[in-house]
């Protein structure tokens, strides 16, 4: 039986750099989430009968969610939808699912990187048919949709056994649980050497990969330990759990300390890596070295040639704004199109399906390309396997080689955490007040060059995204940027990100936080972010 609830709107319900992100008594208020679900299926115009994903990263309220988008999918028309068994899909995997079987989209429950439990962080995100998140104008189209519901539509057809891999009639619709690592493992498998990375273990190359308790523990010892013989043991933390252990399933340089302590040590491995909540991220510390995820992406992009997937070279790179320079070299080298977007995946989706990009990041650990419309974590680290292997070079090797050719860009992020809004605003506000007046003076004897919002108009289908960071470019080319942070569900997070080039090889193993000292002095004068914010320290620095 369809019934429909009559619903009252809530006002907080637009979505963010990554879909709706709250906490989870916030979802639990009544019809919350399905307010939520009902609008996307407003926004949504013709699926009657079609298929839908949902999945999610196995947080605390995941299992509740799923039966409620399957109930509200029957009774709103889709035709079928695959579930990942447990209710798990990483957000790579999600992508690869809609897109392998074409279906006309999916949902994904996730907070990302956010930690989970009762009173932790909850999310939900639609992303299109072509494996994408959901574009500006569709999220728009969403939030418009919640300020004005009345009521959503839901079978009673009680909960479905989400743990059993098959295919059941509920509420005159098929619902199909799948197994949620095979299709995603093939996929890797398809791009990869396994052969090369097979060997390398074989003959003694050691790797940690932590999976945070989060969702790519299934995925990592299946495609690691299993398929490329990578000794037992090799993924530590694999279990995902509701609350993913306590901890903070954000692989930086704070919540992964103890793999980033190990990987400094004495008895350090070859190679340590991270992934967070839903998957889409990676952190990639050599031993001895880490591997700022900006250089990451520029890495990968300079030897993807060496991986079978990417054996006939890249259509072009595209990274976000506040993401450093150091792809930019590469696309030059190569002679490809470089595209420099706001903050967050969905804008790549566009020039991914216009083949204009093959390799995209974000210099938040998102680092992809153009197999999936997600970034991918284990995609990350399987190229990164892949080139060390061919190469047969360590990741310290790779990383100086690869400065020595292209120089470095030092980088560095500070965040400001749970700031109170108000503050944060009036802070992003005045700064964009005094933009014009910028150019032309001096900070700590640097000039600035430029000051600006950045303003993103998309080649592919001309839409233009306003407001997405205010850039301070100084005469040489070090800049810093601001932004508020579109994942947050406490207070505000002001982001500063900070970069300078340095071309003289002899000065490429400078501590990053030095390299940068009078930047990061330069960019607090600026927006006199320490006194407005009471704050004497960044609460973390990547
Ligand atoms: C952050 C990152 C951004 C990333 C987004 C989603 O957004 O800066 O690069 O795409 O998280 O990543 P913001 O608005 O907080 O800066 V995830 O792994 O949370 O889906
Ligand atoms: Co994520």
């Amino acid at each position: 039986m369809i019934r429909t609830v009559a619903t009252k709107p809530y006002p907080d319900q637009k979505p963010g750099t990554s879909g709706l992100r709250k906490k989870v008594p916030v979802f639990q208020q009544e019809h919350y989430a399905e307010n939520f679900i009902q609008s996307i299926f407003d926004a949504l115009e013709g699926f009657k009968g079609k298929t839908l994903v949902i999945g999610g990263d196995g947080r605390f309220y995941n299992r509740e969610v799923i039966q409620k988008a399957i109930a509200m999918a029957a009774a709103n028309g889709f035709g079928k939808v695959m579930v990942g068994q447990g209710g798990i899909l990483s957000t790579p995997a999600a992508s690869h699912v809609i897109r392998k079987y074409k279906t006309f989209g999916g949902i994904i429950l996730s907070a990302s990187h956010n930690p989970g439990g009762p009173h932790e962080d909850f999310g939900i995100k639609y992303n299109a048919g072509n494996g994408g998140p959901a574009p500006e104008k569709l999220t728009d189209a969403i939030f418009e949709k919640t300020k004005a519901i009345a009521s959503f539509k839901i079978a009673d057809i009680g909960p479905i056994d989400i743990d059993k891999i098959g295919t059941v009639e509920a509420g005159g619709m098929t619902v199909e649980i799948i197994d949620p690592v095979t299709d995603y493992a093939e996929l890797m498998e398809s791009l990869f050497d396994f052969d090369a990375i097979r060997a390398n273990f074989k003959y003694g190359f050691r790797m940690r990969f932590d999976a945070m308790h989060a969702v790519t523990g299934p995925y990592a010892k299946e495609i690691l330990e299993r398929r490329l013989g990578a000794p037992n043991g090799t993924c530590r933390n694999f279990k995902p759990l509701p609350d993913f252990g306590g901890h903070h399933p954000d692989p930086n340089l704070v919540h992964a300390k103890h793999l980033y302590d190990e990987m400094m040590g004495p008895d350090a491995p070859d190679f340590g890596a991270a992934s967070d909540g839903d998957g889409d991220r990676n952190l990639i510390i050599g031993k001895g070295i880490f591997v700022t995820p900006s250089d990451s992406v520029a890495m990968l992009a300079a030897n993807a040639h060496l991986a079978p997937g990417y054996k006939q070279g890249l259509k072009g790179i595209a990274r976000s704004m506040p993401t450093s320079g150091a792809a930019d070299r590469v696309a030059e080298k190569l002679g490809v199109g470089i595209y420099e977007t706001p903050t967050g995946w969905k804008f790549f989706g566009n020039l991914l399906d216009a083949d204009m990009a093959t390799i995209c990041g974000e210099e938040s650990a998102g680092t992809g390309s153009n197999h999936v419309r997600e970034k991918d974590g284990l995609w990350a680290v399987l190229l990164w396997l892949n080139i060390l292997a061919v190469r047969g070079e360590s990741a310290k090797q790779v990383v100086t080689e690869h400065w020595a050719t292209y120089g470095r860009n030092y980088y560095s992020r500070h965040d400001y955490e749970e700031v109170e809004t108000e503050r944060a605003n009036a802070l992003v506000d005045e700064l964009r007040a005094k933009l014009g007046s910028l150019p032309g003076t001096s900070v700590r004897g640097m000039t600035i060059a430029s000051a600006d919002d950045f303003a993103y108009h998309d080649p592919v289908d001309g839409s233009v995204s306003k407001n997405q960071g205010i850039r301070v470019l100084f005469e040489g080319g070090s800049r810093v940027v601001f932004r508020l942070s579109g994942t947050g569900t406490s207070g505000a997070t002001i982001r500063v990100y900070i970069e300078r080039y340095e071309p003289d090889k002899s000065r490429h193993d400078l501590d990053t936080q030095v390299a940068l000292a009078d930047l990061i002095a330069a960019a607090d004068d600026i927006a006199d972010i320490k006194s407005r914010t009471g704050r004497n320290k960044p609460s973390v620095i990547t």
